[in-house]
């Protein structure tokens, strides 16, 4: 898909907020992709197209997991956790992208995963540090990002807080989110295989 396009399917669907994070989005994955040797195409076009079902109905959502038979575990969440894999599986069938790591890219954006892809990586942690973003502490994440030069250390930051901000308000933890937390955890003594 152009990004002209994408764009255009993004700021038709949603609240002008949410297609304005998008652009910032990918704005800030192709800043990244520079810093960190990226893809900056995939990049954008992931970034772009992240949040596309972020608004969709829920029973519509459920019947595309049961329909794709994605991960069953997703029929116990909401909409935080469904969005991302429900949009790849509709950029893929209805809009015909095709690549697998924009594809992937969207489809883990919110809870990340073990061994991701350098544009999965590029598009999960400039969703949590768009300019827009303002949790407390960000400006540590910002200059980890853009600063001390390891995707995989900001990774870690940003899992570890959203995993003990989750914990804090007794909200569950999906399987991915721990998947990713515990292999980019370079304290721990494990041989890491990327
Ligand atoms: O869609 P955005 O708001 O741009 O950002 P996002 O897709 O990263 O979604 C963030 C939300 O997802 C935030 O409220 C925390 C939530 N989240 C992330 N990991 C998990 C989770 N929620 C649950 N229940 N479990 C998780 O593992
Ligand atoms: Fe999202
Ligand atoms: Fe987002």
């Amino acid at each position: 898909m152009k990004i002209e396009k994408a764009k255009k399917l993004i700021e038709d669907k949603l609240p002008e907020k949410r297609y304005k994070h998008s652009l910032r989005v990918a704005e800030t994955a192709v800043k990244l992709a520079d810093i960190y040797d990226g893809d900056k195409d995939k990049a954008e076009l992931a970034g772009i197209l992240h949040d596309y079902c972020k608004y969709d109905d829920l029973g519509s959502m459920y019947q595309i997991v049961r329909q794709h038979e994605l991960n069953s575990d997703l029929l116990s969440y909401g909409s935080e956790i469904l969005h991302g894999p429900v949009c790849a599986v509709i950029m893929k069938e209805q809009y015909g992208v095709s690549d697998e790591e924009v594809l992937l890219a969207i489809e883990n954006h919110t809870t990340g995963r073990a061994q991701m892809t350098k544009t999965e990586k590029l598009v999960f942690i400039a969703d949590y540090i768009e300019p827009g973003r303002q949790t407390p502490g960000i400006e540590e994440i910002r200059d980890l990002a853009y600063n001390q030069g390891s995707l995989d250390n900001t990774i870690y930051e940003i899992s570890k807080r959203t995993v003990l901000h989750l914990i804090s308000k007794d909200i569950n933890v999906f399987d991915a989110t721990i998947g990713c937390l515990n292999y980019y955890n370079y304290s721990d003594q494990r041989v890491k295989d990327d």
